[in-house]
């Protein structure tokens, strides 16, 4: 494969121009804050990597996804502190969005979507929700001494004054918990949803029209999931995952996503496929052909 091929997918130059791609995928490798296992930094290229060899064709849809043009951006360059990153990946964002781009973001740490929706709510303002695929709950104010966190992530969304709905939830503290109570906030516990399927309804009419989605890939169970720095038993498999994103796609105008927290494991590649072809299914969900 030819070095210019080195892009998600793997595709060649016709469906990679930015000019004619409809989405843009912006690669975050930033781990300021990480709380427990590392690796987050190396999640993007892992991301790539294994898309390169993903097959293109998709069997659910019939679909050829990368048909619609897929550009990957330079990655966002590491900032001196975690409140200057966020602004490095807002400014890269609100470039995308003004060009009219699907954004597509890969973590990185979690911390990386509050630069992600600033852009979005400058460019296009805040009528949208915010869907949460996570273990955590990530509403504390500030952690290890930073608001900017990856496990406050959801405080921020919180404080943007953003709907937001919460899902596969099965780590919190006790004052996150009382913040969800006393809140009244959405939010669909994995114990509770496990085996279910009526909730992906009720989660659909918590949410606005258009609803921006952010995955932590840790929502999904270690037995798949493994590479990822706090992994939590009991997480959701890939059947549910996609069987309810496509469910959000069909219901809401999806306007973009980002997938967070990827940690490879040297020599253990499936999870990095998994996430690729995560990220390929919701592009072929959310974008009509
Ligand atoms: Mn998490």
């Amino acid at each position: 494969m030819s070095s210019s091929s080195c892009n998600f997918g793997g595709l060649p130059e016709e469906y990679t121009s930015y000019k004619a791609a409809k989405a843009a995928i912006l690669p975050i490798p930033y781990e300021g804050t990480v709380s427990y296992g590392g690796g987050t930094a190396l999640g993007p290229d892992a991301i790539i990597k294994a898309s390169m060899n993903m097959e293109l064709y998709d069997e659910e849809l019939h679909r050829d996804t990368y048909e619609i043009g897929i550009h990957t951006l330079a990655a966002v360059k590491g900032a001196s502190s975690p409140s200057s990153m966020i602004k490095s990946i807002r400014d890269s964002a609100i470039k995308v969005l003004r060009d009219g781009k699907f954004l597509v973001s890969l973590g990185g740490e979690h911390s990386i979507t509050k630069g992600v929706l600033d852009a979005f709510i400058e460019v296009r303002g805040n009528d949208f929700g915010v869907l949460q695929l996570d273990a955590h709950a990530d509403l504390r104010d500030s952690y290890d001494d930073t608001p900017h966190s990856h496990a406050c992530i959801m405080k921020r969304v919180h404080e943007l004054g953003l709907t937001y709905s919460q899902v596969g939830i099965r780590s919190l503290s006790r004052e996150e918990a009382d913040f969800i109570s006393e809140g009244g906030q959405k939010i669909y516990f994995a114990h509770k949803i496990t085996g279910k399927t009526d909730w992906m309804e009720q989660v659909m009419s918590d949410l606005p029209d258009k609803v921006y989605v952010t995955i932590d890939i840790d929502v999904l169970d270690p037995s798949i999931m493994p590479s990822t720095g706090t992994p939590e038993p009991g997480g959701l498999d890939w059947y549910t995952t996609t069987h309810f994103l496509r469910k959000v796609s069909e219901t809401k105008e999806i306007i973009g996503f980002d997938v967070v927290e990827l940690a490879p494991i040297k020599d253990l590649p499936a999870p990095d496929f998994l996430t690729a072809k995560l990220v390929y299914k919701l592009l072929g969900y959310a974008i009509e052909a």
